[in-house]
């Protein structure tokens, strides 16, 4: 059985980071080995929440783990709380990845152009330099912005504009840039079709090419579905999908979970109802991984 280790934290209510990527890796046929870098009574987006730093465990268990010879087929990190956690994760991929092993790093800290509660620029770029240690990175517009140093743009941009962006992020050391929350405006130039919908742009430093997917925008977001989209593309790749196939399949997924959510009028706030889409990702996924 295929095995992907994920590093992030436990929020244990609000559907993000390791109570999403636990779930839907291991619905999608792949063994999921945990480093729980903290223990939050609720994500951040809660007022008054615990926190537990789990920094200390860390290194034991990557001794133990040594000891044991264990080998992942992918190393996938989220949300990461600290600077000596970002150096922990680089020695994690330094002693534990393979030949076959792919390293996918979510800079999970910001959104809608402001940091998470506790981030700041300077652990934005202490993030990038961790994304050279990637094969592949999956900022979202404001991710990129701060890991690169430069203001956020909302609104207004054109196709150049995210092209140069995912150049300058692949200049951070990945060998493959998943760029996602791309908005065009109507007046923009730009991909035909792709106006009114929200999507994801990729660049392969090694080949060049470019490749768009654009999804309808749902009317509401909401928290976690990063971490849903991340753990699809992990799981998917695992699978043998390729990185546009995995990236499509996560973006349409995390489409059908705030679908699903939408539909109950008492619906959660904080995060989506992705256990409702499982049947949803698992066949669509049985289907493309029956075509390899
Ligand atoms: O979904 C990202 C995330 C993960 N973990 C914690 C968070 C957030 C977003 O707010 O607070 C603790």
């Amino acid at each position: 059985m295929k095995r992907i280790v994920t590093v992030q934290d436990i929020s244990c209510v609000g559907k993000c980071s390791l109570t999403v990527a636990l779930p839907i890796i291991s619905a999608m046929g792949v063994e999921t080995a945990i480093v729980p870098t903290a223990v939050l009574s609720t994500h951040t987006m809660f007022k008054g929440f615990t926190f537990r730093d789990l920094t200390s465990d860390i290194q034991p268990i990557m001794d133990h783990w040594r000891n044991e010879g264990f080998r992942f087929d992918a190393i996938y990190t989220g949300y990461l709380g600290s600077f000596e956690q970002l150096d922990l994760v680089g020695k994690l991929i330094r002693d534990f990845k393979g030949p076959e092993t792919k390293v996918v790093i979510d800079p999970c800290m910001a959104d809608n152009g402001k940091l998470y509660p506790g981030f700041t620029q300077e652990f934005a770029f202490a993030m990038a330099k961790l994304c050279s240690k990637a094969d592949i990175i999956v900022p979202n517009l404001t991710e990129a912005s701060f890991m690169l140093g430069i203001p956020y743009v909302g609104s207004g941009y054109d196709e150049d504009y995210i092209v140069d962006l995912l150049k300058r992020l692949a200049k951070l050391g990945a060998k493959e840039v998943v760029l996602k929350g791309i908005q065009f405006d109507k007046n923009q130039k730009t991909l035909i079709g792709v106006r009114n919908k929200i999507g994801i742009a990729s660049y392969n430093s090694e080949t060049g090419r470019i490749s768009w997917y654009f999804h309808r925008k749902m009317s509401t977001s909401f928290h976690g579905t990063g971490d849903i989209f991340a753990s699809v593309l992990t799981g998917a790749l695992v699978r043998g999908l390729s990185l546009e196939k995995s990236y499509a399949l996560a973006g349409d997924y995390v489409v059908k979970c705030i679908e699903k959510t939408l539909s109950h009028k008492d619906h959660n706030t904080y995060g989506v109802d992705f256990e409702a889409a499982v049947p949803y990702l698992v066949r669509r996924l049985g289907r493309e991984s029956q075509l390899i």
